[in-house]
């Protein structure tokens, strides 16, 4: 961008005729800061003389510099380029004088180009400098040790650093209801970032005047719906913690960096100290947040049953385009088959969110369900905001979903013309696969902001059915299968990139005695349980796959028994 020229382009002074001194100045010094207008060197130019010039041609620079713009114009210094003596840098006296000799020069027909000395630098790293930025591995994993010590795989993480160093790091016109325990709007990591309701700002935050009509006295940052006052303060933690994770300022020295590190996130109360709430406020809450117009909605809580009017209340958000995030739970159990709410409403704006470890694994806590878990995001041992200009780390998919939440608002602030259609299809086809999540989440991996800002659909790496081949292969359980077994059996066909096993028969006590379908790296693919004759396993990639089957201390049925594999080479 060259905008700063708009700035100091001038019309050339009138000629006069004066002689030119050239003398060696002062050192060039930068100018413009970075991020508003171009940076140039101070009074140097890029001077291109027309025509290929065989001899050092500085003197034809300095007569066309004084011929165009004036005998005023000093210059300190003239010297051609190593690699191409047509070109010339040549430093002026006076910086103000810059434009005008540009404009002179590129009047001059002897003259091909004359142009500032720009300043690069290198991209911006994108790594702010909040002092616990390495802790967190969900925004950069460098395959540093979790909280808990576990070693990490570089690259699972949500791909958010190659935005920032584009310079995205948020807007904070996008709003973000963090519908939960309050948040801590005083942390000092959180401060800037809460959403100031304009209609009760300033003057009218305390006069007991519902100022902007909205049936709320004093609402100037959010509510408090457990306690019925406009004070959501946090007074458990779990607000704040979520609310760090998608927008704790970035780049302000301080403590960790939220997804965004400019947002406003409008703290929305309705659990209680001890981390629990009723129908009624949540749906309080989800209506307050649609009438405030947020664009998101994080909702990292879950339990009780269907609720009607919540989900009634959840088609009026989506009515006003507002997406909303979801934990899916942490009962590890499957939403397909037992449904998890608010996560399972079936409404188009809907995202249910399931939580990977530093691996890319699923999180052992995590619920999952292809169908109705739309996506993954990192949810162990995240480190966060909590109340009292604190910080700690916590699991579960309510730190998973304010992954999500951040990206959805970080997305937005790029594009604030995006719908809630728009991002949540992106999230889904812009996932990173991973082996461990393929049969878990309908996105089969886990979300990257980069890859959804550029819509970049990583490549289908799904087998074709037509390309398995047979392979027998015996293999079966004791008949019936012992209390407390641990039966695993390694499998491999050497050469092949697929493999999966077509089992004759399965029979297992239903939900507790399992078959599960493992790579050599302990990634469960497959939990197989209840009774199925002529199954065809979900496939492993590589040469091996492990074959196991662990029970409990009751109830022992058949087993299983496999007269074939399936290859693809
Ligand atoms: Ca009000
Ligand atoms: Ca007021
Ligand atoms: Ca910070
Ligand atoms: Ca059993």
């Amino acid at each position: 961008m060259r905008r700063a020229y708009a700035v100091w382009w001038v019309v050339p002074a009138v000629l006069t005729v004066v002689s030119i001194t050239l003398w060696q100045g002062n050192a060039a010094k930068a100018v413009g800061a970075p991020g508003t207008s171009p940076e140039r060197v101070a009074g140097e130019l890029l001077v291109k003389l027309r025509g290929l010039k065989t001899t050092y041609a500085g003197s034809a620079v300095v007569s066309a510099i004084q011929k165009g713009a004036g005998t005023d114009t000093r210059v300190l210094e003239i010297e051609a380029l190593k690699t191409d003596p047509s070109v010339s840098r040549v430093r002026i006296a006076e910086d103000s004088r810059l434009a005008m000799t540009l404009a002179a020069l590129k009047d001059n027909p002897l003259i091909q180009y004359a142009e500032p000395n720009w300043i690069y630098r290198t991209a911006d790293s994108g790594i702010p400098d909040d002092p616990e930025f390495g802790k967190l591995w969900g925004l950069q994993n460098t395959g540093q040790l979790d909280a808990a010590g576990q070693l990490g795989l570089a690259g699972a993480d949500i791909g958010v650093v190659p935005v920032w160093q584009r310079g995205l790091t948020g807007n904070r016109d996008v709003v973000v209801a963090v519908i939960d325990s309050g948040v801590d709007w005083e942390h000092p990591d959180l401060a800037s970032n809460i959403y100031l309701n304009p209609g009760e700002a300033g003057d009218k935050s305390s006069n007991g005047i519902d100022d902007d009509g909205n049936g709320f006295v004093d609402d100037v940052r959010g509510w408090n719906f457990a306690a019925k006052n406009n004070n959501p303060m946090d007074d458990n933690n779990h607000g704040t913690h979520c609310a760090g994770t998608i927008g704790a300022a970035g780049g302000n020295g301080t403590g960790v960096t939220g997804v965004n590190w400019k947002v406003s996130i409008l703290p929305l109360k309705f659990l209680t100290a001890q981390g629990n709430g009723t129908s009624a406020n949540s749906i309080e809450a989800v209506n307050y947040a649609r009438m405030m117009k947020v664009r998101v909605i994080n909702n990292s809580w879950g339990g009780g049953g269907y609720s009607k009017i919540m989900e009634d209340a959840i088609k009026a958000a989506r009515d006003e385009g507002i997406l909303v995030i979801n934990a899916s739970g942490n009962e590890k159990s499957s939403n397909d088959d037992k449904p998890h709410y608010p996560s399972n409403y079936n409404v188009e704006n809907m995202v249910a969110v399931a939580a990977t470890d530093n691996r890319d694994q699923l999180a052992s806590f995590s619920n999952f369900g292809k169908r109705t878990v739309h996506v993954a995001a990192p949810g162990v041992k995240i480190l966060s905001t909590i109340p009292k200009n604190k910080y700690a780390a916590a699991s579960g998919t309510s730190m998973a979903a304010p992954h999500v939440s951040g990206i959805a608002a970080l997305l937005l602030s790029v594009h604030p013309e995006w719908t809630y259609a728009e991002i949540k299809d992106r999230l889904i086809r812009t996932s990173m696969r991973a082996q461990g999540l393929r049969t878990r989440v309908l996105a089969k991996g886990r979300v990257s902001v980069a890859n959804a800002l550029d819509g970049f659909v990583p490549p289908n790496d799904e087998p074709e059915e037509k390309w398995w081949r047979d392979e027998t292969r015996e293999m079966e359980s004791p008949h019936p299968y012992p209390p407390n077994s641990n039966v695993e059996i390694k499998i491999t066909e050497a050469g092949a990139r697929y493999i999966r096993v077509v089992f004759d028969r399965i029979e297992t006590e239903k939900t507790y005695d399992k078959v599960q379908i493992a790579a050599l790296d302990g990634t469960v693919v497959e939990e197989i349980s209840g009774i199925h004759d002529n199954y065809v396993s979900e496939y492993i990639k590589g040469d091996t796959l492990v074959l196991k089957l662990v029970s409990d201390n009751t109830v022992n049925k058949y087993g299983f028994k496999a007269t074939k594999i399936q290859v693809i080479k």
